[in-house]
């Protein structure tokens, strides 16, 4: 890998590490930077996070809390299941607080899952579920005991994962003949376009393109044959990928991910260059808005106590003199302090109480589902901030 470093966010905290009054001192910090890979194209951390630091016991994030995420994964169960066995052996890496398994049949359903609280709470529901990160022996060790799969998917997993070679020769070897490996994660052009530098962040070791995504999937014998252009999370690529000897026709919008990557540019350095100068701008424009509602004695809140605003407080150096309190709905997440800059998170009492003027999204990805729920804030003349893809009010 020959990387060339092009943007530098500092040092940041784990993403998801919310904590307590009495951790701040041990709290544990690293330099965030993103390059780019010469050989494949691939964008990647520039120092990777041990895995255990981030995925552990008390992991924080529930993707089921939102109604978009539950509707999008049952949504995707529709869209594989005419192109998988009637009765498929499906294989989840990642699954969270199972929020994808739930929608499919636990006598043939596996799931992978290193956050033992959660492997514990979908092997409750009646999945199997290995407590364990995704390896080659732990694809040996489910192939033998429950065969090879018809379906392995990865829901904003395999970019959390540093070594993608061996990870995708893991998947190889579970994957059924005609098996087909479906995964989804934030995509690059999309973030480039948004402006949402917020996706970097620890978890995140790299941001796909379709382009390095399919030199990579190349050298571990898998080819991608569709990919499927994605709102959730801010905008995301669903890749369908199977061996490279399968007789699966290619889908059109392969060649055409590809094509409009390439007239974007996102095999080249400049594209990257000109991202981190508006990074730069997209900070000196937020900081500015928030010291100008502090000057003037407005109440501004955040909404949403996500990795990805972790990345902008710390980056931008926000902290409980410019947001005065998160609201999150995650319990998990409630009376804790947001990593690095320690703004207390508090659980939503109901709707955003009448003494805040504005409310920053930190879950900008949900902007439309709060929207609906938080429709008094606004109607009394509340207003969202955002920073994506240009700081305004919304
Ligand atoms: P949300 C996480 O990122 C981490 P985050 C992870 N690395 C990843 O890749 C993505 O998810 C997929 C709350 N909320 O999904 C719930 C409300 O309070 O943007 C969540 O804490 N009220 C796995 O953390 C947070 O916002 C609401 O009405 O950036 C949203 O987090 C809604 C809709 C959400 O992911």
């Amino acid at each position: 890998m020959t990387i060339h470093k092009f943007l530098d966010l500092g040092s940041q905290p784990i993403a998801n590490g919310f904590l307590n009054q009495e951790d701040f001192e041990k709290e544990f910090f690293f330099n965030l930077g993103l390059g780019l890979d010469e050989d494949t194209c691939l964008v990647t951390q520039t120092e990777y996070v041990t895995p255990e630091k981030m995925f552990n016991d008390s992991y924080a994030y529930r993707g089921s809390l939102s109604k978009t995420m539950r509707n999008h994964f049952l949504h995707t169960k529709l869209t594989l299941s005419p192109y998988l066995p009637s009765h498929p052996k499906v294989l989840e890496i990642g699954s969270n607080d199972g929020v994808f398994v739930k929608n499919w049949n636990k006598e043939t359903t596996v799931a992978v899952e290193p956050c033992s609280n959660f492997a514990q709470e979908t092997n409750d529901m009646g999945y199997k579920t290995y407590p364990e990160f995704w390896t080659s022996e732990l694809a040996s060790q489910i192939k033998e005991e429950n065969g090879s799969m018809d379906l392995v998917y990865a829901a904003n997993c395999m970019c959390h994962i540093p070594n993608l070679h061996e990870t995708f020769l893991a998947v190889k070897k579970v994957l059924s003949s005609d098996g087909l490996f479906v995964f989804e994660d934030p995509s690059l052009a999309h973030m480039i376009n948004l402006n949402s530098y917020d996706q970097i962040y620890d978890e995140h070791a790299h941001i796909f393109s379709v382009t390095a995504l399919s030199n990579l999937l190349e050298q571990s014998g898998l080819t991608i044959i569709r990919v499927d252009s994605l709102s959730v999370h801010g905008g995301s690529n669903r890749i369908w990928a199977t061996h490279s000897e399968s007789s699966r026709k290619v889908h059109k919008s392969v060649e055409d991910n590809l094509s409009f990557e390439k007239l974007l540019g996102l095999d080249s350095l400049s594209i990257y260059e000109r991202f981190r100068d508006k990074v730069l701008d997209s900070r000196y424009d937020l900081t500015s808005l928030l010291c100008r509602c502090a000057d003037n004695n407005k109440k501004v809140i955040s909404y949403g106590a996500t990795s990805k605003s972790t990345t902008i407080f710390n980056y931008c150096g926000i902290g409980p003199d410019l947001i005065h309190h998160i609201t999150d709905t995650t319990p998990e997440k409630q009376g804790k302090y947001s990593p690095g800059v320690h703004i207390p998170i508090v659980a939503p009492g109901g709707p955003i109480e009448p003494s805040v003027d504005f409310a920053f999204l930190g879950a900008w990805n949900f902007a439309e589902e709060i929207k609906e729920k938080e429709e008094d804030f606004t109607s009394r003349g509340g207003l969202f901030i955002t920073h994506a893809p240009v700081v305004h009010f919304v």
